[in-house]
């Protein structure tokens, strides 16, 4: 049986992948396994069926069989695990990409994360002004410290791993910024990650949920 991710039914992003089941579907593309996709709003996402599922009520969501999921990093460290192709077998090299993973979710993300906050939700404070060049000069604190790791290499530690795409995916929310524009060999990643079959793959499938979706 395959297992079933949640989605936005109609995602904020207007499909531009941003949104968290975007690294479970590519994950699953990667490592040829199919999987349905329950379509949720954001009214069902605090319903008690979602909320038994997910404590935050949030998606992505991920069930097989009786394992139930939360949290895309975990749920692509999941399928990382079972499946070939996304971690390697050395078990150094293995450590390395799951550390990659972290990398990529708890260093390097949490900047981002703030610019979002600061432009979207935070953009009519008075202080907003202030503020931004302040995080934008966060992120480029780690974004220097990744270009420079990274250098002329295509990954980040050899094959492509779970870790590329995680980060390729935190790197993604930049794509409108500019901030990634300084940094060539970020962008050219990005780049990289984002022609991949199996990227191109997801991606059509999260848009053509949006396209799908009566307009709102
Ligand atoms: N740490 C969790 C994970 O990685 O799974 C975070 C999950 C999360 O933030 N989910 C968001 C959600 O369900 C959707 S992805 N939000 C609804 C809610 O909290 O009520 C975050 C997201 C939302 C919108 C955009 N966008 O419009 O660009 C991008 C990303």
């Amino acid at each position: 049986m395959n297992p079933t991710i949640t989605a936005f039914e109609r995602s904020p992003d207007r499909g531009q992948g941003l949104a968290r089941d975007m690294p479970v579907r590519w994950a699953l593309e990667e490592v040829g396994q199919p999987y349905d996709v329950r379509l949720v709003s954001f009214r069902a996402m605090k319903e008690p069926a979602h909320l038994a599922r997910h404590p935050f009520g949030q998606i992505p969501t991920y069930e097989e069989g009786d394992l139930v999921l939360f949290e895309s990093g975990a749920i692509v460290l999941h399928i990382a695990e079972r499946h070939a192709g996304l971690l390697p077998d050395d078990a150094n090299a293995r450590t390395r990409a799951i550390m990659w993973m972290f990398a990529a979710l708890d260093t390097v993300e949490p900047p981002i994360l703030e610019l979002t906050t600061v432009k979207l939700i935070e953009g009519d404070k008075p202080w907003a002004k202030e503020r931004l060049p302040l995080v934008e000069h966060r992120i480029r604190v780690r974004l220097g410290g990744l270009s420079s790791r990274l250098g002329d290499a295509d990954w980040l530690d050899g094959a492509f791993s779970a870790g590329d795409l995680l980060m390729v995916t935190v790197l993604r929310r930049l794509n409108r910024s500019g901030l990634l524009g300084e940094y060539p060999n970020l962008s050219a990643y990005v780049a990289r990650g984002e022609t991949r079959p199996a990227f191109r793959r997801a991606f059509d499938a999260q848009l053509a949920v949006f396209a799908a979706a009566p307009a709102g």
